[in-house]
């Protein structure tokens, strides 16, 4: 045992991170419908307990309450996303919607005047559903309209956001739409997906060249899921099988929007499968090429596992990434059951040392890390506090690695965790609880658990005391 304090930078983003459509609820500005609830229209069944994203935290009445509890768990910073359908209320294009302008200076301006600084997101999975119905991200119409939106953000907030991010995890919905069955419209077509991850990434670019007409203080980044990829052993086809699983999962957004150059290793298994993208212009590549993101967020829940496929592929089955490997179940690894997520703290240390060696040291910080823990209510005491000593102990031995990290010179420059206030888990609803603060799902009360004070006082002291024995590099 050697227990000592680990100090972070005095400037260090203490925060969460959370997203409109999982915390704000429909409201009374107007706004348009959005693909999740489209789909819970089409779909409730999907939904755990059928419960939609109409209410959700009710944020949207109870916002200064929320900032007030911001300050009390330790924030400095937070992280929220702005709802396009909001903004745009007709089908996410037309007129800008001025209650839904009000309603995020009203927010922004609360959350400066209490010290936290605003992270503002402007796409987190929730596309308006008539913007999908015209193809979504594979639509040339949507990415001028995404333009548009943006533009219309930096115009409206941009004295009042620290730092912009232009998609969160734009992975996910191409991976649930296109190849895992997760989110609507759920098309399973690998090749469109191709498509729709270019015009992502093109959307990505076009938002950054519109962002730098302002000339803004802030920067302006991308937030994306990231999983260092562990190859089951050191056999060659056990190695050859993570790599090509990391060139699709961690490469293919990384390069794109870090270095904007797409990963040739990705593009040559793409033209030898036949599932390149159509519509490419050289216009598109300059754009991609010259706007690049200034700041990363990474998002860390869990490592990559895998091993070198033991069976044939059908010759019927869709394309897919997992024509070329297994996920390998590691004996002896702690999973969070609840989620079905590996913990490995570790991880987080190797992710932040492939950003420093690996794209130029950029600017990061962690934007999302989290643990999720069902029917919570089991931990609370009789004055109704959660007592949720796991999540102490998981943001500690995350925190713990991400503290390493600096001291080996990366360039990480905060902790957002995954979330303030317990919020909608998208087809999970409220299964899995993972805020700092508990919410009465009947009344909407909401309750500092444990871990809130926590993190407040390490957000105080810039720092906890931990046993640094643990830390393995
Ligand atoms: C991330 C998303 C978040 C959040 C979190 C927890 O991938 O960016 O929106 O939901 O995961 O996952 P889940 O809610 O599915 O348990």
């Amino acid at each position: 045992m050697n227990i000592k304090k680990l100090n972070f930078p005095k400037d260090f983003w203490w925060g969460s991170a959370w997203s409109a459509e999982q915390a704000e609820g429909r409201g009374n500005t107007g706004k348009a419908e959005t693909n999740w609830e489209r789909w819970y229209s089409l779909e409730p069944s999907r939904f755990y307990k059928h419960i939609s994203s109409e209410v959700t935290t009710d944020h949207f009445n109870r916002y200064k309450e929320d900032v007030s509890l911001m300050k009390q768990t330790g924030h400095n910073s937070f992280r929220v996303s702005i709802s396009w359908a909001r903004m745009f209320p007709e089908d996410g294009r037309g007129s800008v919607n001025p209650e839904a302008i009000d309603f995020y200076r009203s927010l922004f301006t609360e959350m400066n005047e209490n010290g936290v600084k605003v992270f503002a997101n402007l796409y987190h999975f929730d596309m308006p559903a008539a913007l999908q119905d015209i193809g979504g991200w594979e639509s040339r119409e949507v990415i001028d309209a995404y333009v548009n939106f943006a533009d219309t953000c930096f115009k409206e907030f941009g004295d009042l956001v620290f730092h912009w991010f232009t998609f969160n995890e734009p992975l996910g919905p191409i991976l649930g739409s296109y190849m895992e069955d997760f989110h609507y419209p759920n098309i399973m077509d690998f090749k469109r997906g191709v498509q729709a991850t270019f015009f992502t990434v093109l959307a990505h670019a076009k938002a950054i060249e519109a962002h730098s007409k302002y000339n803004l203080g802030s920067k302006i980044g991308v937030i994306l899921n990231l999983s260092p990829t562990f190859p089951r052993s050191n056999q060659p086809e056990d190695v050859k099988a993570a790599h090509i699983a990391d060139l699709f999962y961690t490469r293919s957004f990384l390069d794109a929007m870090v270095k904007g150059e797409f990963n040739k290793e990705l593009i040559e298994i793409l033209k030898e499968y036949d599932q390149m993208p159509i519509d490419v212009t050289d216009a598109d590549l300059k754009v991609i090429k010259d706007n690049t993101a200034q700041i990363l967020g990474l998002n860390y829940y869990e490592p990559r596992r895998v091993k070198a496929r033991m069976t044939a592929i059908s010759n019927n089955a869709m394309f897919s990434p997992e024509w070329f490997f297994e996920h390998h179940v590691m004996p002896g690894r702690r999973m969070n059951e609840y989620r079905g997520w590996e913990i490995y703290e570790r991880g987080i240390y190797d992710l932040c040392v492939d950003i420093r060696d690996n794209y130029g040291n950029i600017e990061s910080f962690i934007s999302e890390n989290g643990m999720g823990v069902a029917n919570e209510e089991r931990f609370m005491d009789e004055k109704g506090q959660v007592i949720d000593d796991y999540r102490i102990e998981y943001i500690q031995d995350h925190l713990a690695y991400v503290w390493l990290a600096i001291q080996d010179g990366c360039n990480i420059n905060g902790y957002h965790l995954w979330t303030f206030i317990d919020c909608w888990s998208w087809i999970n609803s409220y299964k899995n609880r993972y805020g700092l603060v508990s919410l009465n799902l009947e009344t909407k009360e909401r309750t500092i658990k444990k871990s809130g004070e926590f993190y407040f006082k390490a957000s105080q002291e810039h720092g906890f005391e931990y046993d640094v024995d643990l830390l393995v590099k």
